[in-house]
């Protein structure tokens, strides 16, 4: 393993790709089984940003690469592998305290949104869904919910959890808003706006309320129902994947975008033994590894590039002065990378070391205050026995 320090600085922000307009949103509105799906992200904007990216980072020092390109198809399925890990602890432990404490979280939600509860639960990064199923029960138990926003980059996980929770939640109805939560936060349906109905299946869009039969515990809103309320969900520690600097700007953008009143469960892994955290990023099986290697496989199917995958070793380091985990590939050689859609041929020194993820670790006090200087009143920390992960409610002030 090399010694170089990281520099912490130099984020890796995609450049702003051409924001769509209301007509580009609309035009690209589809429907599938009664679920709707916006796509603020297109095919093309992804692959220019996709392109800036990977110019910006391959020609930085030190090269690198954001983590948002890891979930292609084969990444998202490596990653709910890497969940199922005996040494990634975070999936399971999450999935423990949601289950805990989703009684008391539906309360604290009566009891602190306007309208009596989450009318509206967005979920950012959703992937899957899989633990939010929890959460829209218990959520659903309240008779208050009336919408899910799972927002995701993948569009195909997107339509899966889509359609998971209209098949649990008939009555609900589900928008799913494929974008970037580092660029197209402002974009999320407005908090307080009656919930659209779910695309019929000629693909049109209602105005009125939901009008699928009810699932148990949902119950029709009423003239005289007040707005309710919108809960965010930030799940798996993904919040981690971000610098602070971007974590600042996505917890402002969110509580911005929310109002007042709005309210956040943040999942964040926490420091602990260091052993433990690098095992969790490099485990016995090699599927961490697999996941790492497969970002040189999309650049070689996405930009005609031809990375050598034997060429490169899964590295995986603790940072004791960031607090965060690094995942980085290795050049085991010295080497040169063609990447024939960006007419740039790149140098790899022998033992040069790529960045592809960071995932910061936090405490009680560091979530506080990156959540109190973001606008939002932390109220409820929830953590498992052993304290490794937690989950943490936060009110907009
Ligand atoms: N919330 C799930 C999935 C975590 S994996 C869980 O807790 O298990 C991280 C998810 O975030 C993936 O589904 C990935 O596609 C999504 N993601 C990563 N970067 C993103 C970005 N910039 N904008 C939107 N989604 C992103
Ligand atoms: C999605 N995110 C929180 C994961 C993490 O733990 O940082 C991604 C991951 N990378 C390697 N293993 C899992």
């Amino acid at each position: 393993m090399t010694s170089r320090t990281p520099t912490g600085t130099g984020t890796t922000r995609p450049p702003a790709t051409r924001t769509p307009t209301p007509a580009d949103v609309a035009a690209l509105l589809n429907a599938r089984g009664g679920i709707t799906i916006e796509r603020h992200l297109t095919e093309a904007q992804r692959a220019s940003t996709l392109a800036a990216d990977a110019r910006e980072g391959l020609t930085a020092d030190p090269k690198e690469l954001p983590p948002t390109w890891f979930y292609d198809t084969t990444g998202s399925m490596l990653f709910g592998k890497i969940t199922e890990l005996p040494e990634y602890y975070q999936t399971r432990t999450e999935r423990a305290i949601l289950s805990a404490h989703a009684a008391e979280l539906s309360a604290a939600l009566t009891a602190a949104l306007p309208g009596g509860g989450a009318g509206t639960l967005v979920e950012l990064g959703s992937g899957t869904s899989e633990k939010t199923r929890m959460l829209l029960a218990a959520l659903a138990g309240t008779g208050r919910l009336r919408r899910f926003v799972p927002f995701d980059v993948d569009a195909d996980a997107l339509s899966r959890a889509g359609a998971a929770a209209k098949a649990a939640h008939p009555g609900l109805a589900v928008h799913a808003v494929v974008g970037d939560f580092r660029q197209h936060l402002g974009l999320l349906p407005t908090p307080g706006a009656a919930p659209r109905a779910a695309a019929r299946p000629d693909g049109t869009v209602p105005g009125a309320h939901p009008s699928g039969p009810k699932a148990a515990g949902e119950s029709a809103p009423s003239e005289t129902d007040a707005p309710a309320g919108t809960l965010v969900a930030f799940l798996g520690g993904t919040i981690g994947n971000l610098r602070p600097p971007e974590r600042h700007l996505l917890l402002t953008g969110l509580r911005e975008r929310i109002g007042r009143g709005g309210a956040l469960l943040l999942g964040t892994d926490l420091v602990k033994d260091p052993g433990r955290l690098v095992a969790a990023y490099d485990d016995s099986a090699g599927v961490t590894a697999a996941f790492n290697r497969n970002l040189l496989t999309m650049l070689n199917r996405e930009l005609g590039a031809d990375f050598d995958l034997r060429g490169f070793a899964h590295v995986a380091l603790w940072e004791p002065e960031n607090r965060w985990i690094e995942m980085r590939l290795r050049s085991v050689r010295a080497q040169t990378v063609r990447l024939t859609a960006l007419d740039l041929t790149v140098a790899f020194a022998d033992g040069e070391e790529m960045r592809t993820e960071i995932s910061a670790k936090f405490d009680h006090a560091t979530v506080e205050r990156e959540l109190t200087t973001a606008g939002w009143h932390l109220t409820h920390w929830w953590t498992d026995p052993d304290g490794d992960f937690a989950l943490s409610l936060a009110i907009a002030e």
